[in-house]
């Protein structure tokens, strides 16, 4: 089980950590690269063009302003990819969603909502779960949990508006 997580810019690191503590809370190896579309198109090519050979079943790309990255890798390989909006410019990420959102028939990337890194990840377990068992085990119990902590903020909501 194998992801890769690129960022447009090493800034983006920190609106990605949320993705890369999730999968490896899944147990799913994550190999983290800087690539960028604009500066490095090169290397964006060659990495998403290998990345199937390379072992990897999902592709996460985040990236900010004209965000191009995830459209760019998905434009290179037959595997997932997953894009992350990033808040990176005065638009706050206005201007990241609709660049990696809006791609054209052919080509799809699937995009979650700015900074919607944890989400993001949980969507790549959602798929590899599809061939891993334990994955889908996993996400069962995740679901679980979920459910219990709402209905325990719920119950907890009813006692404090009886005080
Ligand atoms: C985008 O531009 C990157 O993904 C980042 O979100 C933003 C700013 O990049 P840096 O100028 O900080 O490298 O391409």
């Amino acid at each position: 089980m194998k992801v890769a997580v690129v960022m447009g810019s090493k800034s983006d690191l920190s609106a990605l950590m949320p993705t890369i503590d999730t999968l490896k809370d899944f147990g799913i190896e994550v190999a983290a690269r800087v690539i960028s579309a604009h500066r490095t198109p090169d290397i964006a090519a060659d990495f998403a063009r290998n990345a199937k050979k390379e072992g990897f079943e999902v592709i996460i790309a985040a990236a900010g302003k004209a965000a191009h990255l995830a459209g760019v890798i998905a434009g290179h390989t037959t595997l997932p990819v997953i894009g992350i909006p990033v808040k990176s410019s005065t638009m706050d990420g206005m201007d990241s969603l609709l660049s990696t959102v809006q791609m054209p028939e052919g080509v799809p990337v699937a995009t979650v909502a700015i900074n919607g890194a944890k989400n993001a990840a949980l969507l790549a377990v959602q798929i590899l779960a599809l061939k891993y068992q334990t994955l889908s085990d996993l996400l069962d119990e995740f679901k679980q949990d979920m459910t219990l902590n709402v209905m325990a903020a719920d119950a907890k909501l009813q006692e404090e508006l009886l005080r």
